[in-house]
């Protein structure tokens, strides 16, 4: 038998900041330039494994960058098996904790790795996992932030145009119900009152103003809220769940399967969107969704459009695919999307290749 075997050699591990075409104006933060830094897995064999984590804080890559350059130090001359090397990861930093900084360096070298697996077997990621290439349902989720309410109708048409979207995600929580309310509207006068409307409150609200304000909002038709309060007041949001009609929607910030597991159990959401950054990249997302799936429970994704594109192929319960184009001005060649479906590609790994002099004329630190 010949089946490939990878060694881990080094790692390059670069920041970038790509300007936005629509500023993020949220409850998280504002945004003009989001920070995307780039990881190059070289493997004994040269194979290079490549993926992408997007930390938001352009500062963080000043923490992350060395823990994701220790980590694979510590691995190299040893065979490339990311299962194994996810746990062996994550508990070689537990005294430092589970989260945070360890898990999205774990998480960003996991996706690496299981890129450099698929294409020194020639086939797409998806394929590796044991399903297809193929289509995926996408909303848009690149606009309609907190801005203001008469500059939204022409957005959203905008938005819908670019990729023929069957669904948009808007952001909601300003300090008026009545300025919520008429975002809603322009929204659906510039998309259509068929739009499937994802609504994410980025925990902007106390736990009291969210139940005012997502009951206010129940008979809106709203496809989900997003978020509304603090995302680890699991039991605020069993509380949310149980009481709306409009199903409810967490997990961006989940770190790791646990945390899924925990909030399924308390009846946190209706659905979760994990992250590949914070799961744990394609090991923690694929533990995770088999949890999902035996509770019943569908699955979205948040950011990397790419990898969780593969990713919802083999998901039992996928739902809906976040598309966020970020990403994009750094990519070779970006995916496509059309009829609201992402396209997987035909290409072997993840199908990501750096453009290289965006990458130079992006690069920081
Ligand atoms: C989000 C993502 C990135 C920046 C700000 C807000 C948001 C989402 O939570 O779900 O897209
Ligand atoms: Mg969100």
């Amino acid at each position: 038998m010949n089946a490939p075997r990878l060694t881990y050699d080094s790692v390059v591990v670069r920041p970038v900041s790509v300007p936005l075409r629509r500023k993020v104006v949220s409850r998280v933060g504002f945004f003009d330039h989001w920070p995307i830094i780039l990881i190059d897995l070289h493997t004994k064999e040269g194979v290079v494994g490549r993926s992408y984590l997007e930390p938001y804080l352009e500062k963080s890559a000043r923490y992350i960058v060395p823990v994701v350059r220790d980590l694979v130090d510590s691995r190299k001359g040893q065979a490339i098996v990311p299962v194994a090397d996810f746990q062996a990861g994550r508990k070689s930093l537990n005294l430092i904790g589970y989260e945070g900084v360890a898990m999205i360096a774990n998480a960003g070298i996991d996706m690496a790795a299981w890129d450099a697996l698929a294409k020194a077997a020639g086939m797409p990621l998806a394929v590796l996992l044991g399903g297809s290439v193929g289509p995926v349902p996408a909303y848009n989720s690149n606009g309609l932030w907190l801005t203001d309410p008469a500059t939204l109708a022409a957005e959203a048409a905008e938005l819908v145009a670019e990729g023929g979207f069957a669904g948009l995600k808007l952001r909601l929580g300003r300090d008026r119900l009545e300025d919520d309310l008429e975002a809603l509207r322009q929204v659906r006068s510039g998309a259509g009152d068929d739009i499937k409307l994802m609504v994410d409150f980025n925990q902007g609200l106390t736990l009291g103003d969210a139940i005012h304000r997502c009951h206010a909002l129940d008979d809106q038709g709203l496809y989900w809220f997003e978020e509304p309060t603090t995302y680890n007041n699991l039991e605020g949001y069993a509380r949310l769940a149980r009481d709306l009609k409009t199903p409810l929607q967490l997990g961006e910030n989940f770190y790791g399967p646990r945390e899924l597991y925990r909030a399924l159990q308390l009846g946190a959401g209706d659905y979760v969107m994990p992250d590949m950054m914070r799961i744990g990249g394609v090991t923690g997302w694929m533990r995770s969704v088999g949890i999902a799936a035996a509770a019943g429970v569908e699955v979205s994704t948040h950011l990397y459009p790419e990898v969780s594109a593969h990713l919802m192929r083999v998901t039992e319960t996928a739902h809906w695919l976040e598309w966020q184009d970020w990403a994009d001005p750094i990519l070779r060649e970006p995916f496509v999307v059309k009829d609201s479906q992402i396209q997987v590609p035909e290409r072997p790994g993840i199908g990501i290749e750096w453009d290289e002099a965006a990458v130079k004329r992006f690069a920081i630190g």
